[in-house]
């Protein structure tokens, strides 16, 4: 069984991420999507919602587990026997930050990081710009699947 982990804060999941994801579904088996929860950052949504989300939206691949951990992510790999760890890279910016994530990661427990050039469609996409975009006004509508556009439209709506 051919596994990876789609590891992020998914708060909340973009087309972006679903991009990265189904394409990861396509080569390997079993695709974990890892919400990985720091504390010390204040979400828009909380952990189960962004799970929740994340669950109607990869709905279709059935080889998809979505879950949660707190910790290292290389714990999360080691428990589950995951060898390999499947990111996405937006530009150049990404490139630095990402390298010393993957090699601290491979250091510590020799698992691989693989990297997707992003969709260029989405290759400026990130949660934060679109919740501040929308938390404006503006429209985001097209960067998100619809049930999270609405989720995000209501929770900015409750603020
Ligand atoms: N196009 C393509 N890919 C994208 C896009 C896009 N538009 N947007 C995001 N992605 C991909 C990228 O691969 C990104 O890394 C991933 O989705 C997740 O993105 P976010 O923004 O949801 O999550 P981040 O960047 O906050 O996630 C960072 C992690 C949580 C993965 C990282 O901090 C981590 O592994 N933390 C766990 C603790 C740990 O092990 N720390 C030591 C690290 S060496």
């Amino acid at each position: 069984m051919r596994r990876a982990v789609c590891p992020g804060s998914f708060d909340p999941i973009t087309n972006g991420h679903l991009d990265i994801i189904a394409r990861a579904s396509k080569l390997y088996d079993v695709v974990h999507v890892a919400v990985m929860i720091n504390k010390s950052k204040q979400g828009l949504f909380t952990v189960d919602e962004r799970m929740d989300l994340i669950r109607r939206v990869t709905a279709e691949y059935d080889n998809v587990v979505v879950e949660a951990h707190h910790g290292l992510l290389v714990d999360f790999c080691k428990e589950r026997d995951i060898p390999a760890i499947v990111k996405g890279l937006r530009a150049v910016s990404d490139f630095d930050y990402e390298l010393q994530m993957a090699q601290m990661n491979n250091g510590l427990t020799g698992v691989e990081t693989l990297f997707v050039p992003t969709n260029p469609t989405y290759s400026f996409l990130s949660s934060s710009l679109v919740k501040e975009v929308a938390a404006w006004g503006g429209d985001v509508s097209h960067l998100l699947p619809p049930v999270v556009h609405e989720a995000l439209v209501a929770r900015l709506r409750e603020k």
